[in-house]
């Protein structure tokens, strides 16, 4: 064997070890196994159901300058705002809420659908997403223009890619829970999104009217956690009885 050929092969070797870690380590190489659920009792199962509140003053809009990018802007044709603060008759919007403590151990299958946001007219849609991990966060570009991807976690592995042709997907995995993970665009700054990562399914987004419901809760005393971009977090106990229906009121 030529010391040509052993350096050839060695450089393989290396190759072959480099992008089988690369793949690895992609966020794209797929979803973690199902864990060993721990199955809830329906017999006893109830459901909790929080509202969110504001009470302060609402900011104004900031009307978005898309000027510098043409194919942004052509997609309007009325001024655009960026309202992170949404409140609608007292109720607070783009909340995450979800059970902050209280579920021991168990362990929960999670969803195999994809979680979808959605890049179009240059803006995320949602803005606010929540999804459990080892489900699929799929970023979509629905726009005739180049965006990039870049998640900024504490906890879980950070990303940054580019989607370039419209249409195109990109999808991504969690191993562990984060809440709050800041995604952006450096080409447009402007774009935020927020995506919490759960353990568990028991959490949701708040709409119009503030409110989200947590079913198939097993009974026991619990945390709910609530989470805003700009407000910051809450919390509150309750506890659920078996069979029980508990409502929390969470107010900013
Ligand atoms: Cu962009």
């Amino acid at each position: 064997m030529t010391r040509n050929f052993i350096f050839k092969c060695r450089r393989s070797l290396i190759l072959v070890t480099l992008s089988a870690l690369a793949t690895a380590c992609s966020d794209s190489s797929g979803p973690p196994p199902q864990p060993e659920v721990t199955p809830v009792d329906q017999a006893t199962a109830g459901s909790i159901t929080a509202t969110v509140s504001y009470a302060g003053e609402v900011p104004e809009p900031v009307e978005i300058n898309m000027a510098a990018s043409g194919r942004c802007a052509d997609q309007y044709s009325a001024p655009v705002f960026d309202q992170p603060v949404q409140v609608a008759g007292g109720k607070l919007a783009n909340t995450l809420v979800y059970i902050k403590s209280g579920l021991g151990d168990r362990k929960f299958k999670f969803p195999t659908e994809p979680v979808v946001i959605d890049q179009r007219g240059c803006l995320y849609h949602p803005r606010v997403a929540a999804l459990m991990a080892g489900q699929p966060l799929e970023f979509l570009n629905s726009d005739p223009e180049a965006h990039n991807v870049r998640g900024r976690p504490e906890t879980v592995k950070a990303w940054n890619f580019m989607m370039s042709r419209p249409n195109s997907t990109r999808t991504l995995y969690f191993d562990k829970a984060e809440i709050g993970i800041r995604v952006g665009c450096d080409v447009h700054p402007w774009m935020q999104a927020y995506v919490s990562v759960l353990t568990h399914p028991y959490f949701g987004i708040s709409g119009e009217n503030g409110t989200v419901q947590l079913t198939n809760v097993p009974p026991g005393d619990y945390v709910v956690g609530t989470w805003h971009e700009k407000l910051g977090t809450r919390e509150q106990k309750v506890t659920l009885a078996a069979s029980g229906t508990a409502t929390v009121d969470i107010a900013y």
